[in-house]
């Protein structure tokens, strides 16, 4: 492959002995790399990297929805969100997390002509919303970035924006039990991007519905634009002090995180 490029390849890997791999921690995966050109002499690189085993399906990739997508927090116009993360790859406070039971999620990622669609369903035993809002993570509430920059910036990113959202839009948001009670910090910036946020609580936990404009996407890796890269986080409130965060993937500024992460291809 070309340099300062990037693809996405198959690899089969399996535990050898004691269970599956998705359920367990990043394990070391040895690589090495050589140089194919005969101008000079470049020695083969070694390395070693955390390989995550995630739940990503086949059909995860961002396919043109077959229905009409409402940004409104109500999940009927989904067909299927198939990336479930029942035990998250990276949990802040993991102390605080009781199980699948206490707080998991399931997102999925689909488009039109228009937008780019991503649904995020959390079920949460104990349901936090406070009326004063100054942030997201003082309750329940979720948070997205997302990088549409062409690669290799994209893939090799640990991720540096801010309210500005100079190289990737963020979502920190918190639902509500109406439209009107829905929180989203730098919710200017986000309507500047055009870019539309819902969510609210259910019964059994909440949800979060983003829309990011197809054009934002074009802007900076052209009209066939084939990738884009994902990072979410539920805030899980159960009482004072109590913020315990579900990263799928690693979350991008820890050392947990690799290369290429939450890449979703264009299908
Ligand atoms: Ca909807
Ligand atoms: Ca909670």
């Amino acid at each position: 492959m070309p340099p300062n490029s990037m693809e996405v390849v198959d690899l089969s890997a399996s535990a050898a002995r004691g269970g599956a791999l998705r359920e367990r921690e990043a394990v070391n995966f040895d690589w090495s790399a050589t140089y194919e050109q005969e101008e000079v002499a470049l020695p083969e690189i070694v390395g070693t990297v955390p390989l995550t085993v995630i739940s990503l399906p086949a059909s995860a990739g961002i396919s043109h929805t077959g229905s009409s997508i409402v940004v409104d927090g109500k999940m009927s116009d989904w067909a299927d969100l198939p990336v479930v993360v029942k035990i998250a790859p990276d949990i802040r406070s993991s102390d605080l997390w009781e199980g699948p039971d206490d707080c998991s999620w399931r997102f999925g990622v689909t488009r039109d002509d228009q937008f780019i669609y991503v649904s995020i369903e959390v079920l949460d035993d104990n349901l936090v919303y406070h009326k004063e809002k100054k942030y997201p993570w003082e309750q329940d509430g979720v948070e997205l970035h997302f990088d549409a920059r062409p690669d290799p910036i994209r893939s090799l990113s640990r991720d540096g924006s801010s309210f500005e959202m100079e190289t990737t839009i963020k979502v920190w948001m918190a639902p509500g039990n109406t439209p009107e009670e829905i929180f989203v910090l730098a919710a200017g910036r986000l309507e500047e991007l055009g870019v539309k946020v819902a969510g609210l609580f259910t019964e059994s936990g909440h949800t979060c519905e983003v829309a990011i404009p197809i054009e934002y996407v074009e802007e900076r890796q052209g009209k066939d634009w084939d990738k884009v890269r994902i990072n979410i986080t539920v805030e899980d409130v159960d009482g004072l002090d109590t913020l315990c965060q579900l990263w799928w993937p690693p979350e991008w500024r820890r050392t947990g995180s690799y290369p290429g992460s939450g890449t979703f291809v264009r299908k």
